[in-house]
């Protein structure tokens, strides 16, 4: 088969067809394809190598980092079991935990904000965004594999990237990127260490959006954003040409890539999709930090800007013509390569990073940076490796992963005809869109186990009406063939997952009293002369009222307290019980408050007393044989 091959012949048109013509055309890549040993439908489970039930009581051997897509949260997993572990609020409000209304998470939810969204969410009356759309969740990065201190998370809608501590599995920071709406792609420095957080803007706008420049799409523009992972603020911002799509980092901390649709740069679906050919842009991140350094960037919102977009023929970017619209941008665990996926072209692209120096230099072109584009099916869009030399492409149309070997598709693209890259296609139920393997994304990678994380379940569950769950499913990659070994329904829509394996991740079991999580209570409690361990007490502050209470297994430090009508009261829970697992949780009905207090922790809320009577809080958490007792009675005085 030939391996250089563009679109195949496929129009863009008929890509984006009805599902039957899509059906139509998955068979009639099948037949025309030409692809040699293909292995299809899925294995049963029995065939697997390797052990993929985890018995009761046993733990799993790798935590899996799931977004939660639309519901803006991040699901921790445990796999091989695919046993959902835990859920961090992020972007979302969660009624189990108190996000997105105590004051602490009210605090990290806010206060990385740009000024002009906090004065748009104060006009509507609302404490913060009250949605997100998490796709990339990726752990902090030393010298190449994960360091356990951090994982990234981007939110598409608001332009936002959280970062969550895995000490506590709780987000600490969160900060809005100026210049963009939608933050897509999201991907670590890997080397020495994280670092930046790429991210990229993926819709084009208005810089800056104030009205001025409304329909006049060919001044929008697109930013690529360097965010500091220590400081949670904005490194660098370079324009570049085109929708940025997907973006990776090298192994060696010298250049990033992004994939970029839209080249055309128009705002309609025809528009975007008129031409043959889009780039993967590079980016030099020397070059891009001595300018920095130098001060040639010019400050916007308080960041530096660099313009790396064609016309200004820069040493920042190069743009590396590939199949129109990719999608995937994928670096292999050697550090040699990345890939970038075609989505409407049925094939993948690698490119050497090696070669970006030369490149950078001047001395090759941009097409000479690729060293192999091999034709992999129908909707390639995102690609996970196994350290052992090949890769594993999901097919959105074709509802299949295809393995191919790295150098076998490199010698076929250099013109060797003995060579046949496809190792193997594998059913999965239905349309994939990302996957990815144990521990693909470090120089550890380990090939043991594949998440195919599928957008369609269609039959493969009891029917819950129109709106199904996705389905993710475990294939075990140790062998040479793939092996599908177990379907697990997800809320929509995870998108991505890593998996990481477990010794490197370490949280705590008990909070430490000197968290930053609490800091500010536990200084306006030091202010109000509070010893939060141990007193139980009103402090009245003209209009302002803070109640400080303990809980401790079956009892809160205040069996009632009284206020006014209309006091702004801020009730103030320390969990004093250090007992492992041994959460309490504060609800004041009637008021619709909520909150978890984790053991040792403290966690504040505040609200106004403007509805008179009684009113109960109780303990939300089944802590005690007498937690139902656990409770007790607001007065409210006219
Ligand atoms: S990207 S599959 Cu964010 Cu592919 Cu969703
Ligand atoms: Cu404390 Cu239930």
């Amino acid at each position: 088969m030939s391996s250089k091959t563009d679109d195949g012949g496929i129009s863009r048109r008929d890509l984006f067809g009805s599902t039957a013509k899509l059906a139509a055309l998955a068979g009639m890549a099948a037949a025309g394809g030409g692809i040699a040993s293909v292995v299809g439908g899925s294995a049963s489970a029995s065939e697997s190598k390797q052990a993929y039930e985890v018995q009761p009581g046993q733990l799993d051997e790798y935590y899996g980092f799931w977004s939660g897509g639309q519901t803006g949260e991040l699901r921790v997993l445990g796999i091989p079991s695919m046993r959902e572990l835990t859920r961090i609020p992020v972007f979302n409000r969660c009624g189990a935990t108190g996000w997105g209304r105590t004051n602490e998470s009210l605090k990290i939810l806010t206060e990385g904000l740009l000024p002009e969204s906090k004065a748009f969410l104060k006009k509507q009356g609302m404490l913060t965004f009250e949605n997100g759309d998490t796709h990339h969740a990726r752990p902090s990065y030393t010298n190449g594999t994960y360091d356990g201190r951090y994982l990234y998370v981007n939110d598409k809608t608001n332009a936002r990237v959280a970062r969550v501590r895995l000490d506590i599995m709780r987000v600490d920071k969160i900060t809005q990127i100026p210049h963009a709406l939608g933050v897509h792609g999201l991907r670590l420095q890997r080397y020495p260490k994280t670092g930046y957080v790429f991210c990229n803007s993926e819709f084009r706008t208005p810089i800056p959006n104030d009205g001025k420049i409304l329909d006049d799409y060919h001044k929008y523009k697109c930013v690529y954003t360097a965010l500091d992972g220590e400081t949670m603020k904005v490194a660098w911002q370079v324009l570049v040409d085109g929708n940025l799509d997907n973006t990776d980092a090298d192994y060696a901390g010298k250049y990033s890539a992004a994939t970029c649709y839209n080249s055309p740069e128009g705002v309609t679906l025809e528009q975007m999709t008129n031409k043959e050919r889009d780039w993967a842009v590079v980016f030099n991140l020397k070059a891009i930090e001595a300018a920095v350094q130098q001060g040639e960037a010019t400050m916007m919102s308080g960041v530096p800007v660099l313009d790396g977009r064609k016309a200004a023929r820069s040493n920042f970017t190069r743009y590396i013509p590939v199949p129109t619209s990719p999608h995937g941008c994928n670096a292999t665990p050697d550090g040699k390569y990345f890939v970038a996926n075609g989505k409407l072209s049925p094939t993948v692209t690698i490119i050497e990073w090696a070669k970006l120096d030369d490149l950078f230099a001047g001395k090759i072109k941009e097409e000479d940076a690729i060293v192999g584009q091999l034709e992999v099916g129908l909707g390639p869009l995102h690609t996970t490796f196994d350290g052992r030399g090949n890769a594993y492409t999901t097919l959105f149309l074709d509802s299949q992963i295809v393995k191919w070997n790295i150098d076998d598709a490199i010698k076929a693209y250099k013109g060797d005809k003995t060579v046949k890259p496809i190792r193997q296609k594998l059913d999965v139920q239905y349309q994939p869109g990302h996957n990815n393997a144990t521990m693909a994304e470090t120089h550890e990678a380990d090939g043991k186990w594949l998440v195919s994380l599928n957008k369609f379940s269609k039959d493969r569950f009891l029917n819950v009406g129109p709106m199904k769950p996705n389905n993710d499913q475990l294939i075990d990659i140790s062998g040479d063939e793939m092996v599908l070994v177990k379907d697990d329904s997800a809320f929509q829509e995870p998108h991505d997952a890593t998996l990481v394996r477990r010794t490197l991740i370490n949280p705590i079991e008990i909070y430490k009293r000197d968290d930053p999580m609490f800091a500010d209570a536990v200084a306006m409690a030091a202010k109000d002369k509070v010893d939060l361990l141990n007193d139980s007490k009103v402090i009245r502050d003209g209009r302002k009222v803070r109640v400080y209470m303990t809980s401790v297994a079956p009892k809160f430090g205040l069996s009632s307290f009284k206020v006014k009508k209309g006091d702004e009261v801020t009730v103030v829970v320390t969990n004093i019980d250090d007992v492992v697992n041994l959460t309490h949780g504060f609800n004041m009905t009637g008021y619709g408050l909520s909150m978890e207090i984790s053991p040792q922790a403290t966690a504040s809320v505040t609200f106004t007393a403007d509805r008179v009577g009684v009113y109960y809080y109780y303990c939300h958490q089944f802590c005690h044989a007498l937690h139902m007792e656990m409770q007790g009675r607001m007065l409210v005085e006219a």
